[in-house]
C-alpha cells in the first residue's frame, strides 16, 4: 500500500485534500505500521543499552529513509503539491537528552538495528525534554518543553512492574518506540512512565514541586550536570529506571529458557555513565529474591554489566549520600555494603573503595563488579587510564578499552544534506552508505577542480537553506556570501564559548581600527545553559550582548554578525552543520572526552579549528595538519598545570595588553547600556580570578590560528580540498563501526 492510499483509507480522502496535520498523522501511523511487519531483531543474547538520555529527534523521516521510502513518499506528497519538510515541521522533537551522551545513545539505536544486532535501549519517558530555551532581555529563560501527543511514535505495553521506593510503591508502564535500522532489522527503545505522573504541578517556567514523587517522577528530564537541586529525585529516576529493566531483563531471559545461572548467556548490559549503576545491586537483589544466594547472584551479575565512562570532569562522577539511597531505595543499601566489604577485603586502599566518607561511589562499583570500562576517544580512555581512574587500570587493565564515539550518517548525512550524499553517490556509487569507509574513495578526486568545485558548490546551497531557515523560524538575517563561523554544544566553562566571545571582541576591535576582513564573518553559537550554572548563564549574556551591540554598529556590522540561536536542538542541528564552513572544536584540552559534532562536521565538509582534545586528536590524524586548524596547549600542560596548581589568570591578563583589551570590554560601558551590570560583572570576575578552564594562555594562539583559517579560507579550491579531504576521512567516524567494536569487544552478540 502506498502512503497516498493508506490515507485515503485513513481520512476518507485523498491526500491533496487533507490538511498538513492529517498527513502527518497518517504518515506517522503509516509508517508506524511498515516498522511493524519488519523482522524483528533476535537471538539468545540481546544487548539492554541502558541510558537516562536517549535524544532521538524527530523521526518521521529518518524511519522514511531506514525504511527505503522515502524517495517514494516525497514523491508522492509532491505529486499532491505538499512538501514533506513543511509537514516534518508538524512533528515536535522529543528531546530527551542534554547534549552529547543522549545523542550518542540515539545513534547507537540506529546502528545496533542496522548492523542487524539484537539489542534494545532501555530509559525514561520523560514528559516533558529538555527545558525550552527562550531569550528575554539578552538572558535565558527556561520553559517547559512537552512532546508527547494523542499521535506519538510510542506504543503502549501491557508490559507493567510494581517498583518499591522507601514507604511507597509506584507500577510501571512500558512504552515502545521502533528503532527501524537503514535497510535492516528493527529492536525498540523502551521507555518506561508511571500514570500517576501530574503535569499540572508545574508552577513558573520549569519549577515544579519536587515533594511528591509519584507525580513528578517522569515529569522532567533532569536538566544537568550542574543542579544541585532535585538531586534526590535524580536517585528515584534512576532506581525508577533500573528496577524497571533489571524486571524486563530477567523476565525476557526466563522467557527464553534462562535458568538465571546462565544469566550472561541471555543478556549484556551496557552502562551508560553512571547514571544506570544501580542495575548492579538491583540486579543482585532480584536474584536473591528469585532464589540464588547474594554469592551466586554476585557472580551472575559480574559477568552481565559493562560501563561507559563519558566524562573525566570529577564533578560528574556520581557519588550519591548513603542518607539518600536510605530514604529512597534502602533495599540496596545492604547489598551496596556487601559489595563494598569483598573489595575492601582484598584492597585496602580507600581510594577504590565503593562507600567513602558518607558516599556511594557509582563508578568504583561499576568497575569492580562489570566486564568492562571504556573511554570514548584514544586520549580520554588514555587520560582515565594514566591519572583519573589510575588505580582501577592497575587493579584490572585487563577491562580497560577504548571505544572512539561515532555518528549514524542516515541523520547525519543522508538525511541531513541530501545534496552531498548525492553528489557522493554520483562519484563514488552508494557502497558508502553502508560502509562508512567508503568514502575514503572520495579522495582521488582531490586534484579535480571541476569536482572540488561542486562541492563548495553544494555548501553554497546549504548555506543558503540555512540562511532561509533562520530568516523564517527564528527571524535571524545572516548573509550567505559571509563566511560561517560554527559552536554549537552544550554552554560549558571547559568548552571555552567564552573564548570564542573573547575572539569576537577582538575581531569588533580590529574592524573599527580599520583591519577589515577580506570577507564578512558569521560567528554563529547555539547552546543552552544548565538552568543552575550561574557563569554558563552569564556567558550566554554576554554573547547575546555582543549580537546587539555589533549589529547596531554601522562600522563593523557589515563585516561581523554574530548570532546565537534560540532553543538549540537536533532540529537546529540537521540546518546548521550541513552549511558550516568552520566549526569550533576549542575545548580545553584533557577535558572533553571525545566530542561528536566534530565528526558530524567533518563528515558534512567543515573544516575544524580545535585543540588537541577528545576525538579531534584522531580526525587530525586521519586529515593531517594542512586540513585542520590545531591549535593551544596539549593535555599534558595542562594536567601538569592543574597538578602544581599554578595558573594564575591575572598574570596573562597583565603582560598581554590585547587579551587585558579584550576583557575589559566585558564590562565597559557599550557592553553596561545593553546588559545586565551583575551578570557581565561576575563574568568579568570569574575570568580574571579564576578562568578555570584556562582560556588566556590559549587565546593568542587561537586567534592567530583563526586569521589563518579565514585567509586560507579565500584561495576557495584550495579550500574545497580540505573539505574533500574531511569527508573522505569521516568514514571511521560512523556509530556503525564503534558499535561493531564493542560487540566484538564486550557484547558478543
Ligand atoms: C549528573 C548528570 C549528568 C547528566 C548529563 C552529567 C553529565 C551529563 C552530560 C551532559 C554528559 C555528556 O553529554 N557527556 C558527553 O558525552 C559525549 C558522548 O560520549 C562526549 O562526546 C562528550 O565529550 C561528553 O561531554
Amino acid at each position: 500500500m502506498t502512503a497516498n492510499e493508506y490515507i485515503k483509507i485513513r481520512f476518507g480522502r485523498h491526500m491533496d485534500q487533507c490538511t498538513n496535520e492529517e498527513i502527518y498523522v497518517g504518515l506517522l501511523e503509516y509508517v508506524k505500521d511498515k516498522a511493524k511487519s519488519k523482522e524483528i531483531a533476535g537471538g539468545k543474547k540481546k544487548l539492554y543499552y541502558i541510558s537516562a538520555e536517549f535524544l532521538i529527534g524527530k523521526l518521521l523521516s529518518n524511519n522514511l529513509i531506514n525504511l527505503g521510502i522515502y524517495d517514494e513518499v516525497k514523491a508522492e506528497l509532491e505529486a499532491c503539491g505538499k512538501s514533506l519538510a513543511e509537514i516534518e515541521e508538524i512533528e515536535v522533537e522529543p528531546s530527551l537528552g542534554n547534549g552529547g551522551l543522549g545523542r550518542l545513545a540515539a545513534c547507537f539505536l540506529d546502528s545496533i538495528a542496522t548492523l542487524g544486532l539484537n539489542g534494545d535501549g532501555v530509559g525514561l519517558a520523560y514528559h516533558m525534554g529538555l527545558f525550552k530555551q527562550v531569550f528575554n532581555n539578552n538572558l535565558q529563560n527556561e520553559e517547559p518543553n512537552p512532546w508527547m501527543s494523542e499521535h506519538s511514535w510510542m506504543t503502549k505495553t501491557e508490559r507493567t512492574y510494581q517498583v518499591d521506593f522507601g514507604g511507597f510503591n509506584v507500577t510501571s508502564r512500558m512504552y515502545d518506540i521502533d528503532v527501524t535500522g537503514y535497510d535492516s532489522v528493527t529492536t525498540k527503545l523502551h521507555l518506561f512512565d508511571v500514570d500517576t505522573v501530574d503535569e499540572s504541578i508545574i508552577k513558573d517556567g520549569i519549577n515544579f514541586d519536587k515533594s511528591e514523587f509519584t507525580k513528578n517522577l517522569t515529569l522532567f528530564l533532569y536538566p544537568d550536570d550542574s543542579d544541585d537541586n532535585g538531586r534526590l529525585l535524580r536517585v528515584y529516576q534512576q532506581y525508577f529506571m533500573v528496577s524497571n529493566a533489571a524486571q524486563l531483563i530477567l523476565d525476557e531471559a526466563v522467557e527464553k529458557g534462562s535458568n538465571l545461572y546462565d544469566l550472561a548467556d541471555y543478556a549484556v548490559i551496557q552502562i551508560n555513565d553512571t547514571h544506570p549503576s544501580m542495575v548492579i545491586p538491583e540486579l543482585i537483589r532480584l536474584l536473591q529474591i528469585r532464589g540464588l544466594t547474594m554469592d551466586e547472584a554476585i557472580d551472575v551479575v559480574s559477568k552481565c554489566t559493562a560501563y561507559t565512562n563519558h566524562t573525566i570532569l570529577a564533578e560528574a562522577l556520581e557519588k550519591w549520600p548513603i542518607h539518600f539511597m536510605m530514604k529512597a531505595v534502602p533495599q540496596l543499601m545492604p547489598i551496596i555494603r556487601e559489595l563494598h566489604n569483598r573489595i575492601a577485603k582484598k584492597v585496602a586502599d580507600p581510594d577504590v573503595a565503593i562507600i567513602k566518607d558518607g558516599l556511594v561511589h557509582m563508578a568504583h562499583m561499576d568497575i569492580h563488579y562489570g566486564i568492562s570500562i571504556n573511554g570514548v576517544a584514544a586520549l580520554h580512555t588514555e587520560i582515565l587510564k594514566e591519572t583519573e581512574l589510575h588505580k582501577f587500570y592497575e587493579l584490572y587493565p585487563e577491562k580497560f578499552n577504548n571505544k572512539t564515539n561515532g555518528i549514524t550518517f542516515r541523520r547525519w548525512l543522508l538525511y541531513c544534506n541530501p545534496e552531498l550524499s548525492k553528489l557522493i553517490e554520483e562519484l563514488i556509487g552508494p557502497g558508502f552508505k553502508k560502509d562508512a569507509t567508503e568514502l575514503k574513495k572520495l579522495e582521488q578526486y582531490m586534484n579535480d577542480d571541476a569536482v572540488v568545485q561542486r562541492f563548495l558548490d553544494v555548501k553554497n546551497t546549504r548555506k543558503t537553506v540555512l540562511k532561509n531557515y533562520l530568516a523564517k523560524t527564528q527571524g535571524i538575517e545572516i548573509d550567505d556570501n559571509s563566511v560561517y563561523d560554527i559552536q554549537i554544544k552544550r554552554l560549558h566553562e571547559y568548552k571555552r564559548q567564552q573564548m570564542n566571545a573573547l575572539y569576537v571582541i577582538n575581531k569588533y576591535f580590529e574592524i573599527k581600527e580599520g583591519k577589515k576582513p577580506a570577507r564578512p564573518i558569521t560567528v554563529i553559537f547555539g547552546a543552552k545553559a544548565a538552568p543552575a550554572y550561574v557563569i554558563a548563564k552569564d556567558i550566554i549574556h554576554l554573547i547575546l550582548c555582543l549580537s546587539e551591540i555589533i549589529a547596531k554598529d554601522p562600522e563593523v556590522s557589515p563585516y561581523l554578525k554574530v548570532v546565537m540561536v534560540e532553543n538549540y536542538n537536533v532540529t537546529l542541528a540537521e540546518k546548521l552543520i550541513p552549511a558550516c564552513d568552520i566549526h569550533e572544536q576549542i575545548s580545553l584540552a584533557s577535558k572533553e572526552a571525545s566530542g561528536t559534532s566534530n565528526m558530524k562536521f567533518m563528515l558534512n565538509g567543515a573544516v575544524a579549528i580545535g585543540t588537541m582534545d577528545g576525538a579531534n586528536v584522531e580526525m587530525h590524524e586521519f586529515v593531517g595538519d594542512d586540513n585542520i586548524y590545531i591549535f593551544g596547549e596539549d593535555s599534558d600542560t595542562v594536567i601538569k598545570r592543574y597538578a602544581d596548581a599554578s595558573y594564575c589568570s591575572r598574570e596573562y591578563y597583565e603582560k598581554d595588553a590585547n587579551l587585558k583589551k579584550c576583557v575589559d570590554f566585558i564590562v565597559s560601558d557599550e557592553l553596561l547600556a545593553v546588559g545586565q551590570k551583575e551578570n557581565l560583572e561576575r563574568l568579568y570576575n570569574e575570568l580574571l580570578n579564576k578562568d578555570w578552564f584556562m582560556t588566556f594562555p590559549d587565546f593568542k594562539d587561537y586567534c592567530q590560528t583563526k586569521e589563518k583559517a579565514f585567509a586560507d579560507y579565500e584561495d576557495r579550491l584550495t579550500w574545497g580540498r580540505k573539505m574533500v579531504k574531511n569527508i573522505a576521512n569521516a568514514g571511521f567516524f560512523s556509530s556503525d563501526r564503534t558499535i561493531a567494536q564493542y560487540n566484538a569487544d564486550i557484547w558478543h552478540l
